[in-house]
């Protein structure tokens, strides 16, 4: 990123409202299947009634709506120099299983504060500054997560756009459906030539900030993560009439393999190499009480801040599965569901968080991600960061998930300064 040279960054005229925000948070919190707080997963009914929603909110401050061929929704507010590359933020509306309200939400509901005010005071900015919610961000019925970012950066794969989720469907049918172009997808949808920089808030999903009593994070790196597929494959048997012996029972061998990952994860984590390993969904058929296993799909997924360690990780892993399943006379098959490298944080687009937060006399804390994020694709494309803001005992993807009003709104007034200080910097 070239730079002008740095002025004192002192707190600007601009004030973000934090009831404003609130109410949007509130509004998007009523958006979710009935009796399962907080579910909206991506291309579902109640995925689409946010979008519209956020398409009216946009609408009303005179945005520029638009869908791009990924099917990630943006709004975008004129600056003074519209010939300028944009700056953009943004993060994702939709929510895991029984998930939170503030998961990706907050960032989308801070970006569109920040374009709120700016709106309200007539382009104090040079450059257009845009506002976008990524598509499907979260693990869904066509399992590669971000999916609208991997497409803005150009990583979706001819395979993950063939995925066909249980009701036959395609994911590439489903990002048509949400209004993107996915037979103009594969080259990178955006450049540094129309987006000059990329800032996205986020809960933390971790204790890091609350235990450290700070307010705002600033992101120095975004794990890479690898997602397989694996079915293991034995035989459906009477649970009363099969003797031990004569069984191949696929969940006994997944959870050998379950567990025998978690071990390896213990013992590949180190100081230098952070590395999470997890088997968060596994599905047992025919899943009968009285019906010895006869299959067990599940997904694997692992994280590093370290690429070569995820590689050797998920090599190795594949190694015990098969040792495994040859040993108890199952059938094996595994496919790469998603992989992306991890990403380190643009340093001068940290730098401009830090002195927002400062000026802001909010205390900050440099920091790497464990979790994903759609930043970690724009990243790729243009110089991007993340402003994490604490939550509750670290708890995320869980009903519990919970952020105060007030860090909230500090977050978005240091996303708020450090887009005008962005604006200011880049040459
Ligand atoms: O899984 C993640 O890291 C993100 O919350 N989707
Ligand atoms: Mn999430
Ligand atoms: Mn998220």
């Amino acid at each position: 990123m070239k730079k002008k040279p740095q002025s004192a960054a002192g707190a600007n005229r601009l004030k973000v409202d934090s009831a404003r925000m609130w109410n949007r948070v509130e509004r998007l919190a009523t958006l979710t299947e009935k009796n399962q707080p907080w579910t909206r997963r991506a291309f579902t009914d109640w995925y689409v009634r946010s979008r519209d929603w956020l398409r009216r909110e946009m609408d009303a401050l005179h945005l520029t709506v638009s869908i791009d061929a990924a099917g990630n929704l943006s709004g975008t507010l004129p600056g003074g120099e519209p010939h300028l590359a944009a700056l953009a933020s943004g993060s994702h509306t939709d929510t895991v299983p029984r998930g939170g309200r503030f998961d990706g939400i907050a960032g989308v509901v801070a970006a569109l504060e920040a374009a709120n005010v700016l709106a309200e005071h007539g382009r104090p900015l040079k450059r257009p500054y845009q506002i976008i919610d990524f598509l499907a961000e979260e693990p869904n019925a066509y399992g590669t997560s971000c999916v609208g970012s991997r497409g803005m950066a150009g990583e979706l794969t001819p395979e993950q756009l063939d995925y066909t989720a249980d009701d036959g469907s395609t994911l590439a049918q489903a990002i048509a459906r949400s209004g993107g172009r996915p037979e103009s997808l594969g080259a990178p949808l955006r450049s540094a030539k129309d987006l000059a920089g990329f800032v996205e808030l986020h809960i933390e999903q971790g204790v890091v900030l609350e235990q450290e009593r700070r307010d705002i994070g600033i992101v120095t790196d975004i794990v890479g993560i690898t997602r397989y597929n694996f079915s293991l494959g034995g035989q459906a048997m009477h649970a009363g009439t099969t003797p031990m012996e004569r069984r191949r029972d696929a969940l006994a061998g997944a959870a050998e393999f379950v567990v025998a990952v978690e071990k390896l994860a213990r013992r590949r984590a180190s100081a230098d190499a952070y590395l999470v390993a997890t088997v968060g969904k596994l599905e047992v058929i025919p899943n009968g009480s009285n019906v010895v296993p006869g299959r067990v799909d599940l997904v694997l997924e692992a994280r590093s801040n370290r690429d070569t360690v995820t590689e050797k990780f998920c090599r190795d892993v594949i190694g015990i599965a098969k040792e495994c399943a040859a040993r108890r006379n199952l059938s094996l098959d595994h496919r790469l569901v998603s992989q992306n490298d991890a990403i380190h944080c643009d340093a001068g687009v940290q730098t401009a968080i830090e002195r927002a937060a400062a000026a802001n006399g909010c205390s900050s804390l440099r920091m790497p991600s464990g979790a994903g994020h759609d930043a970690a694709h724009v990243g790729r494309l243009c110089p991007a960061g993340m402003i994490f803001i604490p939550c509750l005992e670290g708890k995320s993807h869980c009903p519990e998930e919970w952020t105060d009003p007030e860090q909230l709104a500090c977050g978005a007034q240091v996303l708020l300064d450090s887009i005008v200080e962005l604006d200011r910097i880049i040459e």
